[in-house]
């Protein structure tokens, strides 16, 4: 048997995402092996004993908490994982990175610029791994249009189109999350999902240097939420009670310059009545085109020109053991590959940076380069005019 290290996990927010990362521990040595390492569920926190020790039962950490403190004061602790709501990322990954504790963060990395650069210096030069959990671009098939993309087997990129449009939020009935409040979410689907196609654009195409964009705000009020756990909408829907103000934006469309000379757009709603997770991109090349629309993530969509003009058009590859990733997941294309392995890949490339002593992307610079990016497009939404974004390397020196 193969001799396989052990690293121990401290996770922060016991709610959607906190699940999904203690699966991703549990399985990640069952789809990778041997393994980088067995990740030990150690410690669970939330914000109250009843829900952190209920975590632990749940999710199958051997101990809770709810003073998070405790999970950074403890010696044995590897791995700090920040799966709370934006408003508590910057002050634990700050504390995380001075305990020498490496740290995988949820996306967005904070609420605004600021604390996601104070973020990034805790971490810069700190010796540790730092991860943001842009997880979409783990999914194989956007792996693949990444390796398409590398080989040139496009030609230069002359367009990206991505698009991230769902319905949750549609209804004016729907409570007010913390996703609809500035001073928990900093931002609202400009930062909650247009971030992930900003991620899939620079790790596709590049750097973005100019933004247009159009920031609109379609439900000004919402009820507040009937006590328990944070609820996005589901059933939860009281037109009768007390309303409170939503102040972040629902939609955000922007045009896209790339310091590369390539155009693009990017959409984000979660008002779009019939789209669940539509989150897609389409790239046009001088030498072909590439499509991804993740409610259809084992598939890519490719065409070439050299194809030739009779058989041109989008044929269909189906992710298997062949494509990123593939050894590690199910032996047949199109069996499926879900939500869950995609975290369980972020887990799994974690891990091997850790043990390694190499670095993981999307790191926090990247988080803090889609901070600016944010920024940027809400001041070019205010001034109606484009904006240019400045880099992370031109601001740090870094
Ligand atoms: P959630 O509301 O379902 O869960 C958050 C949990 O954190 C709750 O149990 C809450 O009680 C707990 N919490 C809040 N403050 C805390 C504190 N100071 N200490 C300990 N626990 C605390 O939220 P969800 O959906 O899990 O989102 C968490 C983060 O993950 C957010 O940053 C969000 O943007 C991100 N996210 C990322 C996704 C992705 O696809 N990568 C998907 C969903 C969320
Ligand atoms: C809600 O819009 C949400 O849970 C986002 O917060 C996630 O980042 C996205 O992956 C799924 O939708």
């Amino acid at each position: 048997m193969p001799k396989v290290p052990t690293l121990n996990v401290g996770l922060i927010g016991a709610g959607f995402m906190g699940k999904a990362h203690s699966l991703a521990y549990a399985a990640m040595p069952m789809f990778f092996w041997p393994a980088p390492a067995v990740p030990v569920r150690k410690v669970i926190a939330d914000i109250s004993d009843d829900l952190a020790a209920d975590a632990a039962a749940r999710y199958g950490f051997e101990s809770s908490t709810s003073d998070w403190r405790r999970i950074i004061d403890d010696p044995d602790i590897d791995i700090v994982d920040i799966a709370t709501p934006n408003n508590a990322h910057a002050e634990i990954a700050i504390a995380a990175a001075e305990a020498g504790k490496h740290i995988i963060c949820e996306k967005p990395l904070a609420r605004t610029t600021d604390e996601s650069r104070a973020m990034y210096e805790a971490v810069r030069g700190a010796g540790i791994v730092h991860m943001v959990a842009f997880n979409y671009r783990r999914t194989p098939a956007v792996a693949l249009a990444k390796r398409y993309l590398d080989e040139g087997a496009i030609g230069r990129v002359l367009n990206f189109r991505g698009t991230y449009l769902q319905d949750w939020s549609a209804d004016p009935n729907g409570p007010l999350s913390w996703r609809f409040q500035s001073a928990v979410a900093g931002s609202g689907a400009l930062g909650d999902i247009g971030t992930h196609v900003m991620d899939l654009a620079r790790y596709l195409v590049g750097e973005i240097s100019a933004v247009s964009s159009v920031l609109t705000n379609w439900i000004p009020e919402r009820p507040l939420q009937t006590g328990g756990a944070d609820k996005l909408a589901g059933s939860d829907k009281s037109a009768a009670g007390p309303k409170a103000a939503v102040d972040v934006d629902d939609e955000v469309m922007s045009l896209l310059r790339f310091d590369n000379g390539a155009v693009g757009s990017l959409e984000a709603t979660r008002n779009a009545y019939g789209r669940n997770n539509f989150l897609t991109f389409e790239i046009h090349g001088t030498d072909g085109s590439i499509l991804f629309d993740y409610e259809h993530r084992d598939q890519l969509q490719v065409c070439f020109k050299a194809d030739g003009d009779d058989r041109r058009g989008f044929r269909t590859v189906f992710t298997g053991p062949a494509h990123p990733y593939g050894d590690g997941l199910w032996p047949i294309p199109a069996l499926g590959v879900g939500y869950g392995e995609t975290k369980i890949i972020e887990v799994y490339d974690l891990c091997r940076a850790v043990i390694d002593g190499s670095s993981v992307r999307p790191d926090f610079g990247d988080g803090y380069q889609i901070a600016l990016l944010c920024d940027a497009m809400t001041e070019s939404s205010a001034k109606e005019s484009w904006v240019r974004v400045p880099t992370v390397g031109d601001l740090t020196g870094g």
